[in-house]
């Protein structure tokens, strides 16, 4: 219900995730009267909605993390390596307590709707139970936030537990002598698979692409490394930011179509046991060159092999498209659960799923099940903006302009939007980074940008037209240079049929950063200030 009194911000940011939190962090000390409006009931974003069994971070907890405050990155101890979902939780919950910030976040509050008045140049927003006027709107809505539903014929008629990875119940799931299936066999599903399978009673797993997945070797935290890190820890961000996808890599330089084979063997053999993700980057031409990319490859090809028993289920977990083309996964034990007698494969790609019935699915045959579990991912990178009705000048709503394919200019702005920022939106290197530095990088760059405004009397910033082409054209240009561009990934839209075919994310961290910073330094180049209207 919305009421008459409209409240009234300097700035209001959308999500209360690690990029929102931090943005209202950094709003406020620059003396903005600011909130997040957040559609939970409490903080977390991705981390507080994606609660299913095994959930945990792919990238190494001691670079998954804020860097901002010393005295934080210093006292916070993870306990894993890669840390589970709870404890990222009880991080981003003591981050916003240790610096104030909930009294500042609006909880269960989803925006509905964001209009652009162009007379008083404010953005005039309406929640589930507000409305709200502000100068400045700031998404940090994330890039994997809208679940993709897939309109299974009856999916409507089930009647047994129907879960979905991405919109996880708070209370604790059990499948304890249960018939389970599991839709999808991406990140989320190859997490939650191994754990599902020791306690169902028979686990059917339904799917329509095989996925890379990389061991993850997690464990408690290693103390000589955590204390070593930590003694050089500014540093250590410094270097893992200069590497092509912001996380450590291994050898970001060698090249194996410059390599020994047997070297490079002995190397990728070593990737595998202690790189996870870095196992991509571990020579910089598996994401360019198209033989390199098949050595490596062929590398994790002959793994599923080797760990799975039976010979037409390896085959059917084995992928044929290049190697990193869908975002690679990290697992603990996945390949092997499909050794259990309790496990199936069944190949939704040969024979797709039919129908769903009261308490069965039917795609080869008949499955009856108790508890269906949709893992089938997320309207990914641009579902968290066009899912809210914004709409910028002359009424134009951002699901138009971007019906061909989003376009923003650096991921942060969006022709027709004025003073509306993205956090690691569309165009910038988001899901090919480490999130946390990626996330910084841009709150840090709104704020700086908002306080220049500030000092130099501008009131409205918005992207021009041709920057955002320009940028847009760069983005795809890279990625063509790249093994990115022919691979069905959500990536480019293909998960979901009615969506625009685009890549966007920018590929490159450094290039990327360089770009940012010669923008500033000619004083936001290719944006306008203060449009007649
Ligand atoms: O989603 P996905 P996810 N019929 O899109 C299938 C991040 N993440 O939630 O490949 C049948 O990867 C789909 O099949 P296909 C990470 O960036 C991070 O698992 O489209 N099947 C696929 O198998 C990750 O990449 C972490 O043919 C359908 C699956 O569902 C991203 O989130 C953990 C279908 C969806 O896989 C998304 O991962 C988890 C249909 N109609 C996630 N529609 C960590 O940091 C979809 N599928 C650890």
């Amino acid at each position: 219900m919305t009421d008459n009194v409209t409240k009234e911000f300097d700035a209001i940011i959308i999500g209360a995730g690690f990029a929102g939190i931090y943005q209202l962090l950094k709003l406020r000390r620059l003396g903005l009267s600011t909130i997040i409006l957040e559609k939970a009931d409490q903080v977390g974003g991705t981390w507080h909605w994606n609660r299913y069994p095994g959930a945990r971070c792919d990238i190494p907890s001691l670079e998954y993390s804020y860097q901002f405050d010393e005295d934080l990155q210093q006292e916070w101890n993870w306990s894993e390596k890669y840390s589970a979902q709870p404890e990222i939780l009880e991080y981003i919950n003591h981050v916003t307590e240790r610096f104030d910030l909930k009294e500042d976040i609006r909880f269960e509050e989803e925006v509905i709707s964001a209009n652009f008045n162009e007379e008083g140049s404010t953005w005039i927003l309406e929640t589930s139970k507000n409305k709200y006027k502000s100068t400045f709107c700031i998404f940090a809505t994330g890039c994997l936030s809208v679940p993709n539903k897939p309109d299974f014929e009856g999916l409507e008629n089930f009647r047994g537990n129907l879960l979905q990875t991405s919109t996880w119940p708070q209370e604790e799931q059990r499948f304890d002598g249960q018939k389970v299936a599991v839709i999808g066999t991406g990140s989320s599903a190859i997490q939650s698979i191994p754990i599902i399978a020791e306690q169902a009673s028979e686990l059917y797993v339904f799917q329509r692409t095989p996925n890379y997945s990389i061991p993850s070797n997690n464990g408690l935290m290693d103390k000589e490394v955590e204390k070593d890190i930590k003694g050089r820890y500014s540093e250590f961000r410094k270097e893992n930011y200069q590497n092509g996808f912001g996380i450590a890599a291994i050898s970001d330089e060698a090249l194996i179509s410059e390599t020994d084979i047997d070297e490079v063997n002995a190397q990728l053999e070593e990737n595998w046991q202690n790189a996870g993700l870095g196992f991509f980057g571990g020579y910089a031409d598996v994401a360019l060159d198209k033989d390199s990319n098949d050595v490596a490859a062929n590398f994790v090809r002959n793994k599923i092999k080797e760990t799975v028993k039976d010979p037409v289920t390896a085959a059917l977990l084995t992928p044929d498209y290049h190697i990193g083309g869908k975002r690679l996964c990290v697992d603990t034990g996945y390949f092997e659960t499909f050794n259990k007698d309790n496990v199936h494969l069944i190949n939704i790609k040969e024979n797709p799923i039919r129908q769903i019935n009261e308490d069965s699915l039917e795609a080869d045959r008949i499955y009856e099940v108790d508890t269906l579990i949709l893992a089938t991912g997320f309207d990914a990178m641009t579902g968290a903006l066009t899912n809210i009705d914004i709409s910028g000048r002359d009424g134009i709503k951002l699901k138009d302009q971007w019906e061909g394919g989003a376009k923003s200019y650096l991921g942060l702005g969006i022709a027709n939007f004025p003073n509306l920022f993205t956090v690691t939106g569309p165009g910038s290197p988001s899901v090919l980074s480490n999130m946390m530095p990626s996330i910084e990088q841009h709150v840090n760059w709104i704020t700086d940008c908002i306080q220049w405004m500030m000092e130099n009397e501008k009131k409205v910033i918005e992207s021009s037209k041709s920057a955002e082409d320009e940028w847009m054209v760069l983005v795809n240009e890279i990625a063509d240079m790249t093994i990115f561009t022919d691979t069905k990934s959500w990536y480019n839209g293909s998960n979901i049929d009615e969506k625009a075919k685009a890549f966007l994310p920018f590929i490159g961290v450094p290039v990327y950063t360089e770009m940012l910073e010669n923008v500033v330094a000619e004083d936001y180049k290719g944006f306008i200030f203060d449009k007649a209207n």
